[in-house]
């Protein structure tokens, strides 16, 4: 049987290219790039080149630092913990010392459970409501500051609704107040135009294997100037801020992806948005009661949410999973909860109706013909299962 994959916000299938360079520094290309021997400096243009990639594709220029890190876990975990360890009551915090945070209630876990965490040991943190699309304004946030908010960390787009937000206005109302803005960028890398330097931001983050490089690595751009402390100490990588060897395959992989992914981004707009528009279409023109989630304009262009009423999301997905489709309920990292969606109901979803729901996420290898595939068996499967929630 066939296997259609339609959960890339999840993660995605790595690049031909990327994957066949890795392989390249898993075998021959070794060296350490820190070593002063030859195999070590031999990674060393190979790197930079990579490097240069990651920063084109996020629009970092090169007077700004990226900070490489093992994904946007750890990214999200170092700078949030990072402000909050540079404003603690010690001599080091050199008198900054604030200790309000503002961030929104449909945040990654990576986000949410770290606020979560600083609230346990001290902080202030104020929670943003989004509306009933998953949005959140400028407005609120210009509401929520106050001369002790440290941080503002608010995601440029949703990972289980897609939404995007309107970062740009929001880093301008923190820029204009001098409080400090990270984003959390990583289901937006690939899928449309980040800039940093364009959003404004102090401080990004994103995950390679979201946009077809390979997983256990990714990033944390930071703004010339903008303070980071160490999460890792150890060894001087990464000018002192990520002790540990470098994951040179890792880097590299990313490096490939990051170019295809700037190449591709026009095809991620048309192509992936028409098959998701394709798919998305037709479940609200032929199958009755379903909801769709989130805005259905400010989207991603690959991603689609949508609650199918009476039809248990995780049914839906078991009985897709058998005839070859892979879709989730929402976060990957959150599927074994069987708690329903925050995310799903900060949009103020009751809770019987968010566990109806399935993301399909798809990307610049889903094929047309996988589409109409999807389409010619997803009528069938939610009739079954509507039937068995009956009774009937
Ligand atoms: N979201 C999802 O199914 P890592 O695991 O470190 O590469 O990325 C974490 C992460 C951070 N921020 C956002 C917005 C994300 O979407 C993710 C990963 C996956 O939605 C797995 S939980």
């Amino acid at each position: 049987m066939k296997r259609i994959y339609l959960d890339n916000n999840a993660t995605t299938m790595v690049s031909p290219a990327a994957a066949r360079e890795m392989e390249k520094f898993n075998t021959t290309h070794y060296g350490n790039p820190s070593s002063l021997h030859g195999f070590g400096l031999d990674t060393r243009p190979e790197l930079r080149k990579a490097l240069d990639r990651i920063y084109r594709l996020i629009g970092a220029p090169d007077s700004d630092d990226v900070l490489i890190t093992s994904g946007a876990t750890e990214a999200n975990n170092h700078v949030i913990k990072s402000v909050f360890m540079a404003n603690l009551d010690t001599e080091a915090s050199r008198g900054a010392r604030k200790n309000h945070y503002i961030t929104t209630n449909i945040e990654h876990p990576t986000v949410y459970k770290t606020f979560q965490y600083l609230e346990e040991i001290g902080a202030r943190v104020t929670y943003l409501p989004c509306d009933k699309n998953g949005l959140i304004s400028a407005e609120q946030v210009k509401a929520a500051l106050t001369d002790q908010t440290a941080l503002v960390s608010i995601m440029l787009a949703n990972n289980e609704i897609g939404t995007i937000l309107p970062l740009q206005e929001i880093a301008a109302a923190c820029r204009r107040a001098g409080v400090l803005m990270h984003t959390d960028a990583t289901q937006a890398i690939g899928k449309i135009p980040v800039n940093a330097q364009d959003l404004d931001v102090d401080y990004l983050s994103f995950s390679a294997h979201k946009f077809h490089g390979p997983k256990g690595v990714g990033g944390l751009y930071v703004r010339r100037g903008r303070r980071l402390e160490p999460l890792f100490h150890g060894g001087e990588q990464m000018a002192n801020l990520r002790a540990g060897t470098l994951n040179v395959p890792g880097i590299i992989g990313m490096g490939v992806a990051a170019q295809e992914a700037l190449d591709d981004l026009n095809y991620e707009a048309t192509e992936v948005k028409r098959l998701r528009d394709k798919l998305e279409n037709f479940i609200l023109q032929n199958i009755p009661d379903v909801f769709l989630n989130g805005d259905k304009q400010k989207r991603t262009p690959n991603t689609l949410n949508i609650a199918f009423k009476d039809c248990e999301g995780e049914a839906l997905l078991w009985d897709l999973n058998e005839r070859g489709i892979a879709a989730s309920t929402g976060s990957a990292c959150a599927s074994e909860e069987l708690e329903s969606s925050r995310v799903l109901r900060a949009l103020g979803i009751d809770k019987a109706l968010s566990h109806m729901a399935v993301r399909f996420s798809l990307s610049r290898f889903t094929t047309e013909k996988e589409i109409d595939y999807v389409i010619s068996v997803l009528p069938a499967v939610i009739k079954r299962l509507r039937e068995i929630s009956e009774g009937k």
